[in-house]
Formats: structure tokens, C-alpha cells, sequence
């Protein structure tokens, strides 16, 4: 039997612009740009990229509520200097029982305020865990790795 520790499948989520598709290219070791994302995009049975339009556009969410009934780890992604925050109608409902893990990107940037937006997160309905994370940041990028793909993918690559 295959001593792989299953991790399961996740889904970002989150406004147009946050950084999703940035993270999630590196994530899976891909150097290339993240150009504007127009649909959902699969990483085999690993990971889930979604455009921000899904998010934040009420007549598009359905398309977000279907899928997150069908993965395992629904990651809300939110830029260190971005003020409000607003989750879908009805995602905690259809993800009920589960846990909300929040990735709070682009820590870089001088406006970055942790502590506001983590209460930001929090009182929107996020209480899982929440990694503060900037592009410019292997380490941190290598901590989310491991958490969302499982260690086993960190040794094989570099941050
Ligand atoms: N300073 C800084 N900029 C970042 C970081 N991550 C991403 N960006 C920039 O943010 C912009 C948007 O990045 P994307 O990855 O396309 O954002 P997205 O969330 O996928 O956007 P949509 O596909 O429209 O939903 C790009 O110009 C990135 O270079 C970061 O950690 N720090
Ligand atoms: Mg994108």
C-alpha cells in the first residue's frame, strides 16, 4: 500500500487582483506570469484556481457554491491591503462543517496590516488557519506548499 498521505483538493477563492493565480503558479512550481483568469483551472486533482469575477459578482457565485460542495479545502485569498471583505451568499452554508483556511497575500506591500485584516477574515466568517504570504517570500510560499499539497511535494521542490 502507497504511504502517500493524502491531502485532498483545494479551491482559492477570492476578489479580482488578490494574487490568486500568482500563488497558485507557484505553488505548483510554474515560473510563468499569472495573466487575467477568464474560468475555473485545474491542477490535476490537487488544486483549484478561480477567477475573481466568481467571487465577486452575485450572479456568479453558484459556479463557486457548486464546486466548494466538491472540494476538500476552500482557501479565501485576500490582498494585506485590501479593507472589506465579503464572503459569497450561501458559501458557508453549502461548506458548513468544514473549516475556511484565508491566505493573506502581497505582506510586501507597505500598506500590509496583519492584524486588521486577520479581524477582517474572522468576523467575515474565516476560522481556520490564515497564512500571512508574499511572492517575494520562499519560506512562506514553502509553508503554504506544505500545508496545501503535503509535504512530500516540498522535497521534491525548491520554493
Ligand atoms: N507586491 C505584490 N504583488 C503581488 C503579489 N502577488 C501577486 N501580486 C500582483 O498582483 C497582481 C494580480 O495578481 P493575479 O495573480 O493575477 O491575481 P488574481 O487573484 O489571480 O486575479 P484574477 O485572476 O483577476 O481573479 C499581479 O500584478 C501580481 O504581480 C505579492 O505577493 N506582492
Ligand atoms: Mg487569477
Amino acid at each position: 500500500m502507497s504511504q502517500a498521505v493524502k491531502v485532498g483538493r483545494f479551491m482559492l477563492i477570492g476578489p479580482i487582483g488578490a494574487g490568486k493565480t500568482t500563488l497558485f503558479n507557484r505553488l505548483f512550481g510554474k515560473d510563468e506570469v499569472a495573466r487575467k483568469t477568464q474560468a475555473m483551472e485545474f491542477e490535476g486533482d490537487s488544486g483549484i484556481d478561480t477567477p475573481g469575477e466568481y467571487f465577486s459578482h452575485p450572479r456568479l457565485y453558484h459556479a463557486l457554491i457548486t464546486m466548494a460542495a466538491d472540494v476538500d479545502r476552500l482557501v479565501y485569498v485576500h490582498p494585506a491591503d485590501g479593507l472589506d471583505c465579503r464572503l459569497p451568499y450561501g458559501l458557508l452554508e453549502v461548506y458548513a462543517g468544514k473549516t475556511i483556511d484565508a491566505i493573506v497575500t502581497k505582506m510586501d506591500l507597505p500598506e500590509a496590516d496583519l492584524r486588521r485584516v486577520t479581524q477582517l477574515l474572522r468576523d467575515a466568517g474565516v476560522s481556520g488557519q490564515i497564512f500571512p504570504v508574499s511572492i517575494h517570500d520562499p519560506a512562506a510560499i514553502k509553508h503554504l506548499r506544505g500545508h496545501l499539497l503535503g509535504l512530500e511535494h516540498n522535497l521534491m521542490e525548491q520554493a
